[in-house]
């Protein structure tokens, strides 16, 4: 097999059971001969090392160069050996800017840069200079909310009703604060003509004859008809709602309100939400973090080449600081997914899938810290929040010491809090609000809605399936600084009250199905985040 690339090195050296540091790496990948190279590293490798370090590629490349070696091994220093097919030019492209705007989005800025000189490129002229020197000391990561060993629910009714009050604490806690609100029973017996605010979760909307809207909202003691006239300023927040989100309103009682079928005419209306003067913490040194979903190892679409050519990338000098890979769900295509799914799996078996993207992911520089979670097509309920890897496919996806966490987690990496949610929700808050409220190719506004709403799966009932358990793990009870999705297989990021979305794409070719309803995905792009600053920028690789 040819050698010619950082990322098939490092998978080569693991077939063959060692590591290697970035260093060594890149040595080997500037050699004449990379493949005589490693073959001579490894046959004199110290023989308790598993990780070979730089000194030593270092000897054994500078022996065979005196002519002492008997491999004709040596640092190259033109650039013929290693500006192969593989390696790519990623293209960037415009970062995000800090803008204090409620939406500040930049997506479908990608494109790739051609006349962004060497981008990418390993340059094996200068191998010294493309040597990262991670502070290993200096990283942190933390996860939270993690459902993983936690499940309780048994499915069982209870469970629901348990779960929604749940929710309903914790949301209604966020809106008290903000309103005075009373329970749906003591406005029931309040004299007509007065003002109340009620807090409850949306169990019904429904236009009336007149254009007018009846809001049903639900609290532990009762529900409560709340109309909200067309005319009101407010009334297009009306289109943003969903059924079991919680929200509270502000208004009159009707005049008959004591007979017992009164009504609140709504004067005002609020979300959970982001406070609009949210202050994103940042890290205190200058690292970043690739934000990754949807690689569907397993699929025939799956962009193996594109895949390299990031894991390549992450090999060089320009992406030393990228130090985290976090992965937001759909690692493999998995099976039984969609029916006729079974014609486009270029792996049938699901163990099998994992194995090889597990390969995928040795490419990947050994010393980054990786945090995945799962999505819709990986292998662990489908329900939400859905557990981690169980055992037997955390021990095929251990390269690197990676970590798995449940979908949705929050990270806490240095300091900077990532709320990781797969996104299977998006479908739905697109297909439910107005295209200009969400929409497929801003998946970010969609993002926006789901902060707006503290909670990353409103409605129960439709595509989203939702796991009944103790406590509603799906509710952000603190407000994250990046908000990271996937799942829709779109690229696209913006701030909501200071908040970085970011919807991260796939690493998959449209589908006979995706086709079929004209999903164009945005597919090898890798949005990079500054953790010191939340700027973004995309690198892009696939070629197109
Ligand atoms: O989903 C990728 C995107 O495509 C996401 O928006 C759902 C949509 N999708 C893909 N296949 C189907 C089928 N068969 N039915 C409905 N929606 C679909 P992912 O789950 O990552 O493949
Ligand atoms: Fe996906
Ligand atoms: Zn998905």
């Amino acid at each position: 097999m040819p050698l010619e690339t950082p990322a098939r090195i490092v998978s080569e050296l693991t077939s063959r059971g060692y590591n290697a540091d970035r260093e060594a790496v890149t040595l080997l990948a500037g050699a004449d001969d990379p493949n005589a190279a490693l073959d001579a590293v490894v046959e004199r490798a110290p023989d308790e090392a598993l990780k070979l370090s730089a000194d030593h590629v270092e000897r054994i490349l500078e022996e065979s160069a005196d002519g002492n070696g008997n491999t004709p091994v040596s640092t190259g220093h033109d650039s013929g050996n290693n500006s192969g097919e593989e390696s790519g030019s990623p293209g960037e492209t415009k970062g995000v800017g800090s803008g204090e705007s409620e939406a500040d989005d930049r997506a479908n800025e990608v494109g790739g840069d051609d006349s962004d000189p060497g981008d990418g490129l390993i340059d094996v002229s200068r191998p010294e200079e493309s040597v990262r020197d991670p502070n290993l000391d200096a990283r942190s990561l933390e996860i939270e909310g993690d459902i993983t060993g936690e499940s309780t629910g048994t499915g069982e009714y209870e469970d629901f009703v348990s779960v929604f009050r749940d929710r309903f604490k914790r949301l209604s806690k966020q809106l008290r604060s903000r309103v005075n609100a009373r329970p749906t029973s003591a406005v029931q017996s309040m004299p007509g003509g007065g003002e109340t605010a009620i807090v409850g979760m949306v169990s019904d909307i429904r236009s009336t004859a007149s254009g007018h809207w009846l809001i049903e909202l639900e609290d532990t003691s009762g529900t409560y008809p709340c109309l909200v006239m067309k005319d009101r300023d407010f009334a297009d927040a009306v289109d943003e709602l969903l059924h079991d989100e919680v929200i509270a309103v502000e208004g009159t009682l009707s005049d008959d309100n004591d007979d017992g079928d009164g009504i609140l005419f709504v004067d005002s209306l609020y979300f959970p939400d982001v406070p609009r003067t949210y202050k994103p913490s940042t890290a205190d040194r200058h690292v970043q973090a690739a934000l990754i979903s949807d690689v569907h190892v397993g699929s025939q679409e799956f962009m193996a080449d594109a895949w390299s050519r990031f894991a390549d990338w992450l090999h060089t000098e320009e992406a030393e600081h990228v130090e985290y890979l976090l992965v937001a769900g759909d690692m493999v295509e998995g099976v039984g997914v969609y029916p006729d799914q079974d014609e486009e799996l270029d792996i049938i078996d699901i163990y099998e899938q994992y194995e090889q993207f597990s390969e995928y992911l040795k490419e990947v520089p050994g010393d980054m810290e990786i945090l995945m979670i799962p999505g819709n097509h990986d292998a662990v309920r489908l329900a939400e929040p859905q557990p981690g890897f169980d055992e037997e496919l955390r021990d095929i996806m251990s390269v690197h010491d990676a970590r798995i966490s449940g979908n949705p987690s929050t990270v806490t990496v240095e300091g900077v809090d990532i709320l990781m949610y797969h996104g299977v929700s998006l479908d739905e808050v697109i297909a439910e609000l107005p295209d200009e409220k969400a929409n497929y190719d801003e998946p970010h506004k969609a993002m926006y809605q789901l902060l707006k709403k503290r909670h990353v799966a409103p409605q129960f009932g439709g595509k989203t399936r939702l796991a009944p358990e103790e406590k509603d793990y799906l509710v952000m009870d603190t407000v994250p600084d990046v908000f990271h999705t996937g799942h829709v297989h779109k690229l696209g990021w913006g701030k909501y009250h200071n908040v970085l979305a970011v919807n991260s794409g796939c690493w998959q070719e449209q589908t006979a199905f995706q086709k079929s309803v004209n999903i164009d995905p945005d597919a090898g792009f890798a949005p990079i985040l500054d953790l010191d600053t939340l700027d973004m920028t995309v690198r892009q690789f696939s070629r197109n």
